[in-house]
């Protein structure tokens, strides 16, 4: 890994800054290093509560690029022969979007958790009607995509992605140098890829209908072009999130758990540690596991992130907009709807407002897509006439 020094040298630190800047308790998702070289995120942030949560979120799993450009374009090299490519005929399609009508929403919030990430100000949104999937990409989906393609990812191009600690085998752990294996929470796995999600030594094999993870903002659009697609704007994203209710922190509403059930997957046990899975799953469920929200979208918030098409700000201006498309260049890109990896205490993204970013070429064991369209793709228009003929 041309680039390890470097990231150990961020992650240890990010570390640092974390317990010495001021004591925060960070998490993989809530810590951000310093990736982007702007510490004045780790310093006293807090939530809403005025508790000290956060030093941002998501950027601690930023690639440095600067010693990795030529590896970057190394385009052509093929993805490693996987029993994967085999897999996924075997897996109900999970390809189909579900129509968004146009229309105006509150987007954004003024009673931000984090309003060091931009959720605020609470803006009036115009949004043109647009397709958008049900499903989060899954390994099945993205195995169709890469044995079209032969698209090889940018873990797998670079070499390595980002896991959370508490899944990396002892034996994977144990080639990892000293340094970083004492970091609590993301670790710069060699090998680690889709198709290899928590190291060499995993598979997806048994998970091909759970989201494909280790996608980087460039794999994420190749995807969905592929697909007849492409990434939603941040605008469309929450939007399809809210599901038609004006200003709510979930999908489904106000209440995490209504009637005491879970609706997302998200963390519970102790973080970074344990991961119980009260909600039913601990690490990665299934793309169509837990109710949708009222437009039909499975694990909007929760489960996976998901890239968008913007450019990151965290400057919004509060007149009404319309298609807002973020700004016309930047460093990261957004991402929404935080992942299996959050809990109240330490990143509590799994809102329609929350929002994270990371650099496009950046991949973690938690980052995938959801792809919109403004039409929808002809083969998808058959298929659902053919359904319709039934
Ligand atoms: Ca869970
Ligand atoms: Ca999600």
């Amino acid at each position: 890994m041309a680039a390890s020094t470097t990231t150990v040298f961020i992650v240890l630190l990010s570390i640092f800054c974390v317990f010495v800047g001021s004591g925060l308790r960070c998490s993989a998702e809530s810590c951000t290093g310093s990736g982007g070289g702007d510490d004045s995120k780790c310093a006293g942030a807090t939530d809403g509560d005025g508790a000290a949560t956060e030093c941002g979120c998501g950027a601690a799993t930023n690639r440095q690029t600067a010693d990795d450009t030529a590896a970057a374009d190394a385009s052509s090299v093929p993805p490693p022969a996987s029993a994967a490519d085999d897999l996924y005929t075997t897996y109900p399609r999970t390809n189909r979007m579900v129509r968004i009508e146009g229309g105006t929403f509150t987007m954004g919030t003024d009673a931000p958790h984090f309003p060091q990430d931009g959720e605020g100000p609470a803006r009036r949104v115009t949004v043109d009607a647009f397709y958008v999937d049900a499903y989060e990409t899954s390994n099945a989906e993205f195995a169709r995509f890469v044995a079209a393609t032969r698209h090889a990812t940018d873990a797998e191009t670079f070499g390595d992605s980002f896991v959370l600690e508490a899944l990396i085998s002892e034996r994977v752990k144990s080639d990892i140098t000293q340094a970083v294996a004492a970091a609590p929470w993301w670790l710069p796995v060699k090998g680690a890829d889709w198709r290899h999600p928590e190291g060499p030594d995993s598979d997806v094999r048994g998970r091909m209908d759970h989201p494909a993870v280790h996608l980087s903002w460039r794999d994420a659009e190749s995807y969905c072009a592929w697909a007849g697609k492409r990434l939603p704007t941040e605008a469309e994203w929450e939007m399809a999130c809210r599901g038609g209710r004006e200003s709510r922190l979930y999908p489904w509403g106000n209440a995490f758990m209504p009637r005491g059930e879970h609706r997302a997957n998200t963390w519970q046990g102790e973080f970074p540690q344990h991961d119980s899975g009260e909600d039913g799953h601990a690490g990665t469920a299934p793309v169509a596991a837990y109710p949708t929200n009222a437009y039909g979208l499975h694990n909007v918030v929760g489960n996976v992130w998901e890239w968008t098409a913007d450019w990151w700000t965290t400057r919004h201006a509060a007149a009404p907009a319309s298609n807002p498309r973020g700004p016309a260049t930047g460093s990261d890109r957004v991402k929404k709807g935080g992942s299996y990896m959050c809990t109240r205490e330490y990143c509590f993204r799994y809102r329609c407002a929350a929002r994270s970013q990371n650099t496009p070429d950046s991949s973690a064991g938690n980052l995938g897509v959801r792809c919109a369209a403004d039409a929808l793709p002809d083969y998808l228009a058959q298929s659902a006439a053919a359904r319709d003929e039934l």
